[in-house]
């Protein structure tokens, strides 16, 4: 043996010598065989996903006649489970799918994960968010921010669909899960109806005297006709090289996400667009509003269509095609935020 190799072998002995010692005391040194405390770049155990929606519709149509909506229950969601993790849809947030029946309640409460939904298909039922009562409508954004009580009446005639997006995978991480059920039902509906949407909703204008507490979002509900507008101007803006057209919904009281932890996101992939390959810090989910395409992400390719859902693990490449005649829109969350607050977001293009 060399000195250098006896020296090792010396060092192994030492290391495995003082395991048991160490760990008796709360205490541990690192042994040959632990993973590294760094690795070059972010690995992440979460696989690439493809939820398609003609699969999803039958379970869903399934659960809505299966399980039942009981008072301070389950809300009835079916979730994407990431097979890759223990828990959650991505490491910090669980993307689930929930369906109402016409009549049926989901049963007010309040928790600490910040949540929001997005319409996607059907109308007619409304949710209550801290007294302010909202109608929910196909491609509407409403937002539950944490330890605001809330609850959702279907006063329609068809089932409802909405996707819901929690980032219960953190706060689970952070040891700080806090639930309150609310003792009745439903909260009682405050005397402004949408309160929020009138004072902030425009954007733009707001009444004089409306004053948003700072780094709080003031606004509850984005609506659909309000991201389309907005598209359609930025069509004639510069495409994004990755991206085509993308807008993120806005805190509209100085800017920034609309939620400390999630960034959500629409987009318009044209016809014939051939994105750019980029990665980036943070996990992604993308749901299908319109139209079809391709995505490449990591090593897998995913054709999805209306409906769809594509799950894209952190620092994955990913590549956007829209080898079609018709425009895609796809509504996507991310957890970038997070990254950005803490200063460790990093990107990548393929030049
Ligand atoms: O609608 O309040 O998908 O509390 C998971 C937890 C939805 C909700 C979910 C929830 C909700
Ligand atoms: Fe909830």
């Amino acid at each position: 043996m060399t000195g250098t190799a006896a020296q090792a072998a010396d060092d192994t002995a030492a290391r495995l010598r003082l395991r048991d010692e160490l760990a008796r005391s709360g205490l541990k040194i690192a042994q040959p065989d632990d993973p590294p405390l760094f690795t070059r770049v972010p690995e992440s155990s979460m696989r690439p996903m493809h939820w398609r929606w003609a699969e999803l519709e039958a379970f869903l149509q399934e659960l809505g006649q299966v399980l039942d909506l009981r008072p301070g229950g389950d809300r009835r969601t079916l979730r994407l489970a990431n097979p890759g993790l223990e828990y959650g849809t991505t490491p910090t947030f669980w993307a689930s799918i929930q369906y109402i029946n016409p009549g049926e309640v989901a049963t007010a409460h309040r928790h600490t994960p910040d949540a929001f939904r997005f319409v996607m298909y059907g109308n007619g039922c409304r949710t209550t968010i801290d007294g302010e009562n909202y109608s929910m409508s196909e491609g509407d954004l409403v937002l539950t921010p944490n330890w605001a009580w809330h609850d959702h009446l279907h006063h329609g005639d068809e089932p409802m669909i909405w996707l819901d997006v929690l980032d219960v995978s953190l706060i689970r991480k952070l040891d700080n899960t806090f639930f309150d059920p609310y003792p009745e039902d439903v909260q009682p509906v405050g005397e402004q109806p949408e309160k929020s949407w009138r004072e902030f909703g425009s954007g733009l204008l707001r009444p004089v005297g409306a004053a948003p507490a700072p780094r709080h979002n003031p606004l509850l509900v984005y609506s659909r006709e309000q991201a389309d507008a907005a598209l359609e101007l930025a069509k004639g803006l510069d495409p994004d090289p990755c991206d085509d057209v993308i807008l993120e919904y806005q805190n509209p009281a100085g800017g920034g996400p609309a939620l400390p932890s999630m960034s959500m996101k629409m987009q318009v992939l044209r016809p014939g667009f051939q994105g750019v390959t980029h990665r980036h810090s943070g996990s992604k989910v993308y749901w299908v509003v319109e139209g079809a395409g391709t995505s490449f992400v990591g090593d897998e390719r995913f054709d999805w269509g209306k409906g769809d859902f594509v799950a894209v693990p952190p620092w994955s490449p990913v590549r956007h095609v829209n080898d079609h005649d018709t425009e895609a829109k796809l509504f996507r969350v991310d957890d970038s935020p997070l990254y950005r607050t803490l200063n460790i977001y990093h990107e990548e293009i393929a030049r």
